[in-house]
């Protein structure tokens, strides 16, 4: 790649971002300033992964299932340049994110939990693996501050796309060129440094969406570790507005792993007729009616491991904690042919189709996966009493984050000015709303001398 001088930022900008290139252009050049404060003149790499709302397709990726993704216009900025000895020195712009410094290795060391260079430690990891430890060091600033960059404990996805932008930095400077779907399989792994059972979606969308569109994944693989992917247009006249409910979900990482538990006991427990199965995805061609009449309503891991079933390691769940087997099943069945569903009638341009899908999600995810809060079940009921919005639902992990609503294009100022008027006057909190311009997925920005 050959190094670009500031004067020429904006053209590199402009593929990105589009017409909000200007705007990205300052947050780029105070960042490029306060790299060379920091680390001093010379080349510097700049690397971007954007964040992503999922349109449909909730806690079905780590069960083999579809998902339907897109990434938005928000993202992590990173810039990087390699250092002599194998050591990563990060900054974050965000002054409450302490510096940090670290040696590379195959087994670095984790900082306490919920710590925000956990997420660039699991990368590093990551990448030492994969080089045999011909990963350079590197001296880091991540500029990442919302609102160009993503809101954070949103289920927005910016832990993903922080461990996809510092991923992409080590990949770009070992000259290894890895094939995107591998890299983005790859770049999932770190997840489970943090202790979080999750799937792969969110790197997936990070690396391989493109602009306007949204990005249908099949998350099992295929031969030769490939996935099935298809890019589908948003239906004409509509727009995804993302609702920010404010309530940021902390320490759900025991929550999240018993629903993963309660599928994983699912599988168990059909295995036992069906011996090939590895997935919920397996009995998915079966009748509902006929998978559950074989699952109990509840178990426990100990339950389970009294009858010789085994359900992996799941960090945080006790093993007397009750799982929802039924119900979290039922959720996962019946959201991947909604995921099916609606990529048919995206693709057939049907607005009010998808909205319908979207809200039947989320009462799935209400009702059944035990996700939603007050505050989210308040903003999809108001958002559906608004003309022209043809569905909404909770987005990403659950347990607070965004709401997206599916709404024409006339309507998005009156649903943005009702949920604005109702939300604080109800819950007494500020609200956020942005429209998902979906953006392409990551990419090393340009190396500058500076
Ligand atoms: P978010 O919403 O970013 O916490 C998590 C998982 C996804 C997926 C969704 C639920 C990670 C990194 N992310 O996303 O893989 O399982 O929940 O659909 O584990």
């Amino acid at each position: 790649m050959p190094l670009i001088t500031a004067a020429t930022l904006l053209d590199h900008l402009a593929p990105i971002y589009g017409e909000d290139a200007p705007l990205q252009l300052a947050r780029y050049q105070a960042a490029v300033a306060r790299f060379v404060a920091l680390y001093g003149h010379g080349p510097i790499t700049l690397v971007r992964a954007p964040g992503r709302v999922n349109l449909i397709g909730e806690h079905t990726d780590y069960n083999d299932g579809y998902v339907l993704p897109a990434a938005l216009d928000k993202d992590i900025v990173l810039l990087a340049r390699p250092r002599r000895d194998p050591v990563v020195q990060a900054t974050n712009i965000e002054s409450q994110f302490p510096p940090v410094t670290f040696a590379l290795s195959a087994q670095i060391e984790p900082a306490p939990n919920g710590h925000w260079s956990n997420y660039l430690r699991a990368a590093a990891q990551m990448a030492v693996r994969l080089t045999n430890g011909n990963t350079p060091g590197l001296d880091l600033l991540v500029a990442a501050a919302p609102p160009l960059g993503v809101p954070r404990n949103a289920g927005l996805s910016s832990s993903s796309a922080l461990v996809v932008a510092l991923s992409q930095a080590f990949t770009h400077f070992t000259a290894r060129r890895v094939a995107a779907m591998r890299f983005a399989q790859e770049c999932a792994d770190p997840e489970w440094y943090v202790g979080t059972r999750g799937g792969i979606m969110d790197h997936f969308a990070a690396i391989l969406a493109r602009r306007d569109h949204a990005l249908f994944l099949d998350c099992r693989p295929q031969s030769g570790a490939t996935y099935i992917t298809r890019h589908v247009p948003f239906p004409p006249g509509f727009c995804l507005l993302v609702i920010d409910s404010g309530i940021h979900h902390h320490n759900v990482r025991g929550e999240f792993n018993r629903r993963v538990a309660a599928c994983r006991a699912g599988v168990a427990l059909l295995r036992r007729a069906r011996p090939g199965i590895t997935h919920l995805r397996d009995v998915q061609h079966e009748t509902w009616a006929q998978i559950a009449a074989e699952l109990p309503a509840t178990s426990t891991i100990a339950d389970l491991t009294a009858q010789g079933l085994h359900l992996g390691e799941l960090p945080g769940v006790p093993d007397d904690a009750p799982l929802q087997v039924l119900a979290c099943c039922r959720h996962v069945w019946h959201e991947n042919r909604r995921v099916l569903d609606a990529l048919l009638a995206l693709e057939q341009g049907d607005a009010p189709t998808v909205g319908a899908l979207l809200t039947a999600a989320h009462a799935s995810a209400r009702d059944d996966y035990a996700i939603s809060t007050p505050e989210l079940d308040f903003l999809v009921e108001s958002a559906l009493q608004v003309k022209g919005v043809a569905g909404a639902r909770l987005t990403g992990a659950g347990w607070g984050g965004c709401v997206l609503a599916l709404v024409s294009n006339d309507a998005v100022g009156p649903l943005a000015a009702h949920l604005t008027a109702a939300y604080p006057a109800r819950f007494g909190l500020p609200l956020n709303t942005f429209l998902c311009k979906a953006g392409p997925g990551a990419c090393v920005v340009a190396e500058i001398e500076a």
